[in-house]
């Protein structure tokens, strides 16, 4: 068994405070779903089986490109990620996994990770490279791009840090390399965009030489940001076109806030299930842009809109839809364990209210062209509150009924603050 950060008897007494709460209403909300002709019990076993993986940087306080301003008792390295890690597995119980990124949670030794996950129950999924910022005393700069760039050994330190990466993953246990850039350019002119793309499917390619059989590579796109006018991997439709030529190995990733505002991201779920190509996603919410927000913070609608075409995706393919679930979020006004718990429980949330779509009646209104209906039919799922399913799935599996309220009541973080001291102007993500 793993270590357990938050006392046992803690959050026994605060299960035992809510128990009765949860279970009228749950018993409420299970005889309304009869009604409805819904099973509560088959609700809550999904709930029970469904995990997102946390990012380990996610674990600091993220701060923007004008300033940072660190928390309390913020991890100091990747151990102390991981324990964060820990701490939002047992209260939620959703989160069994974590994703790495590296040079940032480098360490001597990868099997030490593996160890250190391993003691808190925690398993690695995609791990993600860098190559968006310089490493302390690399060699060659990423300032000009990187896959991408003009220099030929700019490129290939690029290309050798992604394939030292998928070797780390393998120490660990992951299975998927996330490759995001931010090569591009930031004025009219500065590069030959298609000679930018044929450079980075070059990189890409002996990239994907070097994954083993068993493993994918991830290819995240993002409309714009470092490179303002022109982003190389932009746009669902340059990943797709990527994923498909380097082969069945290299697969899209969703990050929610990577597209222009009110773009249909539910459509771009469907066309990637569609072909084969939807590898994962980077949970998070936005108003404008990569806000990196809590999940489901702003537009609780659109998540619940992607897990409905995730459903549809799976009822079609089964067992061969499996794609990856991670969140990816930066925080700079709230504690980033309660944040990421939170979103956890909202992606969960999607998760459930998709599972409880009506699709049956769905495809028949679809059909008799009854618009109103068929809108309807989802709003009814979304109305929903699966609160009680989430919470009750959370008791039985072990975790918290309320997790904020029991991480509160633990006092973690004050622990965390005396057991590290904060250092002047650190930065947890080794952005500074
Ligand atoms: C880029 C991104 C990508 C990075 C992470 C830190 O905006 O979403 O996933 O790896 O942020
Ligand atoms: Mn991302
Ligand atoms: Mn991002």
């Amino acid at each position: 068994s793993s270590a357990q950060l938050i006392d046992q008897g803690l959050l026994a007494d605060h299960n035992d405070k809510l128990a009765a709460r949860v279970q009228a209403d749950y018993d409420a909300l299970g005889s309304m779903l009869a009604r409805r002709g819904q099973d509560i019990e088959r609700l809550t076993t999904l709930a029970q089986g469904f995990a997102v993986a946390v990012p380990s940087w996610g674990a600091g306080t993220g701060g923007t490109r004008f300033a940072r301003f660190a928390g309390r008792g913020e991890p100091r390295n990747v151990f102390e990620k991981l324990e964060d890690c820990g701490v939002i597995h047992q209260l939620t119980q959703a989160t069994p996994a974590v994703s790495l990124h590296f040079p940032w949670d480098k360490v001597g030794d990868a099997r030490e990770l593996r160890q250190a996950g391993e003691a808190l129950g925690l398993g690695f999924d995609a791990v993600n490279s860098n190559t968006f910022s310089d490493a302390v005393g690399q060699e060659h700069s990423y300032k000009f791009g990187s896959l991408t760039a003009n220099s030929a050994a700019a490129r290939e330190q690029a290309i050798a840090h992604n394939i030292e990466c998928i070797e780390l993953g393998r120490a660990i246990g992951s299975k998927a390399l996330t490759v995001w850039v931010g090569d591009g350019a930031n004025f009219p002119g500065q590069h030959n965009l298609r000679g930018a793309l044929e450079r980075y499917l070059d990189s890409m390619r002996a990239i994907y030489a070097a994954l083993p059989d068993d493993w994918n590579v991830f290819i995240e796109h993002k409309l714009f940001e470092p490179a303002f006018y022109a982003t190389t991997i932009a746009d669902w439709g340059t990943s797709f076109a990527c994923a498909t030529e380097l082969g069945p190995k290299a697969k899209c990733l969703v990050d929610l806030g990577h597209h222009a505002p009110n773009t249909n991201i539910e459509m771009i779920v469907a066309r990637l299930a569609q072909f084969g190509k939807l590898g994962g996603f980077h949970f998070n919410d936005s108003k404008y842009g990569d806000d990196d927000l809590d999940s489901g913070s702003i537009n609780p609608f659109q998540l619940f809109l992607v897990f409905n075409e995730l459903a549809d995706a799976a009822e079609r393919d089964g067992a061969a839809f499996k794609p990856s679930y991670m969140l990816d979020q930066s925080h700079n006004v709230t504690d980033p364990i309660e944040s990421l718990m939170s979103s956890a429980v909202e992606v969960q949330r999607a998760y459930i209210q998709s599972a409880l779509v009506d699709r049956a009646a769905l495809a028949g209104h679809q059909q008799g062209n009854d618009a109103l209906q068929a809108a309807q039919t989802l709003k009814a799922a979304f109305r929903t509150d699966v609160g009680p399913i989430l919470a009750m799935a959370r008791i039985r599996s072990g975790g918290a009924a309320d997790p904020v309220a029991a991480y509160r009541a633990s006092g973690y973080r004050d622990r965390a603050a005396s057991a590290r001291p904060a250092r002047a102007g650190a930065s947890s993500s080794g952005i500074v």
